[in-house]
């Protein structure tokens, strides 16, 4: 064993972890049935937790709409103070819910690591935010008016959130929601519950310490059936949701039909355009890290390269001798390149992905496959692959949530875009190249159609700082850094009159 599951739970505070429901500060006691969460690592059961009950949802409600009235009154910059001592909790816990996040999830160590300092990072960017939620001024038509708009909190904001970034992405959701005054209803996926988990204590002990209401913070423990309380729920402003299209469909649909705010951050097919002028150094890596980083499960890994002819055997070569030299095996040993996919669904995926592309056609240039063995012995263990493929085969259109990667080869620049932009999903995309003019025209309106569009790096790990999403069936939402905190609020256009007189605006005339 690399650590003693017990002692980390403990040191997370989770000690309760087999007490009861968990929702803000205190257990709510209804008892729901159990989940159990299992780590892909080694297939052993790290914890159990009670999953929300109905009840214990109007319970988590109710205490979320008073919070609500404490908590959108706080100065926004004293609601900062408190993200910035939550902030000051994560760095002291970086370790631990870097390993809790290996262990549950299946990254790396270092990705786990990473993913806390993504949270890091959130946090004093929401801390600078909250003296800057800017709203404009305008000048009025009318003599003696003026004009301005400002931003006030929105209420409940449900986050749903993906087993694949388990923490990171409830970060950019919460920590700018909070800065805005708003209160979060955390559904977190029901494969990393303990990691959610975690990261609850953590942030609602700082409330407490504050001397905050219960209820800024609620977690939400189970499945879909759980978070359709949420999506179905009037009293909740916004839901803010990450995961599969097909997840974020039927969401959108039901917050749609009760006219609901949503922001999704969906699926990606994110491709590399690899040109003859690109440096291949940098090329291979990014594209290695892209493909195989998290074992292929982030919604920014890179799915397809689509490679200039001239240069395509030599990347192809390339490719294949990188590969060849990655350790597979315990995410938790700072050896290994990549971990576990996330469960045996995954691996079925994966491998039924690999039967396609196969019967499509495409040829396979590093074979994958289930590993087996003592190391292996949670049967989530696969060997990352590359297929030779087209971009208009129907496996190459979809999204597989797995380490497979297809080369496509192309001939002119024209093509080479159409092809990037020619799936259903829109979120990252990246080009290889040192000429200027190919990487402008790359970056310009007739380039690429995705929100994330990079130059000389891959497809994944974007910078909190950037506003984060994607078109089309990405969902079009924009989370984390930029301007992104709008989506946390609402816009109010105030007009004041300081004359005697009352002019209509358009000049109109209604006199008596
Ligand atoms: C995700 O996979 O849902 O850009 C988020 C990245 C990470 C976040 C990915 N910073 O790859």
């Amino acid at each position: 064993d690399t650590f003693d599951t017990k002692t980390l739970l403990q040191d997370l505070g989770l000690n309760e972890v087999n007490k009861g429901t968990w929702t803000g500060v205190e257990y709510i006691d209804i008892k729901g049935e159990w989940l159990s969460s299992h780590s892909p690592v080694d297939g052993k059961e790290i914890g159990k937790i009670q999953m929300t009950t109905r009840e214990s949802y109007e319970k988590v409600l109710e205490q979320a709409e008073k919070a609500f009235k404490v908590w959108r009154n706080v100065p926004a910059p004293q609601r900062g103070e408190v993200v910035r001592q939550i902030g000051v909790e994560l760095r002291n816990k970086k370790d631990l819910l870097g390993k809790i996040v290996s262990y549950e999830m299946g990254k790396s160590y270092q990705e786990g690591l990473g993913e806390v300092q993504e949270m890091i990072d959130i946090c004093d960017f929401a801390v600078g935010l909250s003296r800057q939620l800017y709203g404009l001024t305008m000048h009025s038509e009318r003599p003696g008016h003026r004009m301005y708009e400002q931003w006030h909190p929105l209420g409940v904001v449900g986050v749903i959130s993906a087993f694949n970034f388990p923490v990171a992405v409830w970060s950019w959701n919460t920590m700018i929601a909070w800065v805005c005054g708003d209160v979060c209803v955390w559904k977190p996926s029901e494969k990393t519950p303990l990691t959610s988990l975690a990261c609850q204590v953590l942030a609602s002990e700082v409330f407490k310490q504050n001397g905050f209401p219960e209820g800024v913070s609620s977690l939400l423990t189970g499945g879909a059936s759980v978070g359709a309380f949420l999506t179905q729920d009037p009293r909740v402003a916004l839901i803010s949701a990450t995961g599969s299209t097909d997840m974020g469909k039927a969401v959108g649909e039901t917050v749609g039909g009760r006219l609901g705010k949503v922001l999704l951050e969906l699926g990606g097919n994110n491709a590399i355009i690899i040109t003859e002028n690109a440096d291949l150094d940098i090329a291979i890596r990014g594209a290695l890290f892209g493909a195989v980083g998290t074992a292929g499960q982030r919604c920014t890994s890179t799915r397809r390269l689509i490679i200039q002819e001239s240069v395509f055997d030599e990347v192809k070569e390339r490719l294949v001798s990188a590969y060849g030299k990655l350790t597979i095996g315990n995410p938790l040993d700072e050896n290994n390149h990549i971990g576990p996919l996330i469960d045996e669904q995954a691996v079925q995926n994966y491998l039924t992905a690999i039967e396609r592309v196969k019967a499509e056609g495409g040829s396979e240039l590093v074979a994958g496959g289930l590993l087996e063995g003592e190391d292996y012995s949670s049967r989530c263990y696969v060997k990352p692959s590359v297929f030779e493929a087209e971009n208009h085969f129907q496996i190459v259109q979809k999204e597989t949530f797995g380490p497979i990667l297809y080369l496509i080869k192309y001939q002119k620049f024209e093509e080479a875009i159409a092809m990037q932009n020619n799936v259903p999903q829109g979120l990252s995309s990246a080009i290889m190249t040192t000429n200027m003019r190919e990487a402008e025209r790359y970056l310009s309106s007739e380039g690429s159609d995705c929100g994330i569009s990079n130059v000389n790096i891959g497809t994944s790990g974007a910078e909190i700082g950037g506003a984060f999403g994607g078109e089309k069936e990405t969902g079009g939402g924009r989370e984390s850094g930029s301007d992104a905190w709008k989506a946390y609020m609402r816009r109010q256009t105030n007009t004041i009159n300081y004359t005697t007189e009352l002019p209509l605006a358009q000049g109109i005339k209604f006199d008596i």
